[in-house]
């Protein structure tokens, strides 16, 4: 095929996507303009083989220690992942490891205890890592019930889970109590705050969530969600790197003795983007970021609520959630689409789902909320 028959296939396929302006349903956006001059400028390198590019892996480390930092630890060991999912399986894999190793006399299926709320990704976590994934029931808030928490723990539980922003409700469990109870049980404790992690500390309100609580042992915090990175760029940091030791592999042939990503070539334009975003916007540029997310989401709910819908909770992160009656939530949706809005639905209980993220404007929101009015 010529080039302008290649061109030409690939605008129309791009116009058949939709662009972010109407899409309420996502936790990514388009990448800040500074990530994607760097991911393009770094496009070929492969932080998987390192050796050969040496300034990539000065970037990554560089960026690990700004994680690190944003999350409580600037000592903490970690690398860029893909993205949640692959942070969640090596957190989990790590200890799964480590206690493999110890024996303990867990020869049986061991186990982890995550809140109902967690992310899907557990569920692969279970079929991957051949461990058993206990789900501990919320509270009223739909935070995870630290009774359920500590009844379900057993002699084969290796491990918990908390979640700092959960998916679909961008609600924060109690992570300072399970904690207590991962220390009391000598377990590990993994936060995932993928999404809450470029959050949580820029909130108006204080909350204890990351390494610098005593007995969380890691936390993943995604630069492709909330970060403004490009996609694919998640993080695992551990407070106690030898836990990294698990996860490696020999690569004799490579420019670098041993890997302990789960992938093997993986983007070195991840860790440029990143690091160009968080050098680029600095704390105080983040924290507008939030700010401005938040100022939307309180202007989405307070229009919601004069068109007599309340939110299931009041918003602690970007995430507004709609309560309808069952039978009217998927219609409410439905029609919402038809005027070309992207939102999504929630499983228990059933609600309908918007995420402001920073692709959102206050126009955006004023003609979202005349549409919600015609729709009801
Ligand atoms: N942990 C939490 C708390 C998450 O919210 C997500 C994804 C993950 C882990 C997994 O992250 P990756 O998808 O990076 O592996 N949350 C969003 C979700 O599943 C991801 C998403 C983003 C989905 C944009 C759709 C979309 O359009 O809803």
């Amino acid at each position: 095929m010529s080039r302008e028959m290649i061109e030409a296939i690939l605008r129309e396929k791009k116009l058949q996507d939709f662009s972010y302006e109407h899409i309420l349903s996502s936790m990514c956006t388009y990448p800040h303009e500074i990530a994607v001059y760097a991911h393009r400028l770094f496009l070929e390198s492969n932080a998987g083989d390192y050796g050969l590019f040496p300034g990539t892996k000065e970037l990554e480390d560089e960026v690990i220690q700004m994680l690190g930092t944003l999350m409580g630890n600037e000592n903490a060991s970690g690398y860029l992942s893909t993205g949640g999912t692959e942070s969640n399986i090596q957190a989990i894999r790590a200890i799964r490891n480590r206690k493999r190793k110890e024996g303990g006399g867990i020869s049986d299926l061991m186990n982890i205890i995550v809140p109902e709320s967690a992310h899907f990704s557990f569920d692969k976590i279970a079929d991957l890592l051949s461990i058993e994934v206990q789900k501990a029931s919320l509270d009223a808030e739909l935070k995870v019930d630290v009774n359920s928490v500590e009844s379900l723990i057993n002699d084969k539980t290796i491990g918990i889970v908390g979640i700092a922003g959960t998916t679909e409700f961008g609600q924060i469990d109690p992570i300072k109590e399970l904690s207590s109870i991962a220390t009391g049980n000598e377990i590990f404790l993994f936060v995932d705050a993928a999404f809450g992690g470029f959050v949580i500390p820029f909130l108006e309100e204080s909350y204890e969530f990351d390494l610098s609580v005593d007995g969380v042992s890691a936390i993943s915090i995604d630069p492709h969600k909330m970060g403004m990175s490009t996609i694919p760029t998640g993080c695992i940091l551990f407070n106690d790197g030898s836990y990294l030791d698990e996860l490696v592999v020999p690569t004799p042939y490579l420019t670098t003795k041993e890997q302990c990503s789960l992938t093997g070539t993986r983007s070195g334009a991840s860790a440029a983007a990143t690091y160009a975003v968080l050098k680029y916007l600095g704390r105080e540029g983040m924290k507008e970021v939030v700010d401005e997310c938040m100022k939307l989401t309180r202007m989405l709910v307070a229009g919601a609520k004069r068109l007599g819908i309340s939110p299931v909770i009041e918003p602690v992160m970007n995430v507004v959630t709609l309560s309808f009656p069952v039978e009217e939530v998927r219609r409410v949706k439905d029609a919402l689409e038809e005027r070309r809005w992207r939102v999504s639905m929630t499983r228990t209980p059933k609600s309908l789902r918007m995420v402001i993220m920073p692709h959102t404007g206050e126009e955006t929101i004023k003609l979202f909320l005349e549409d919600l009015e015609e729709v009801v």
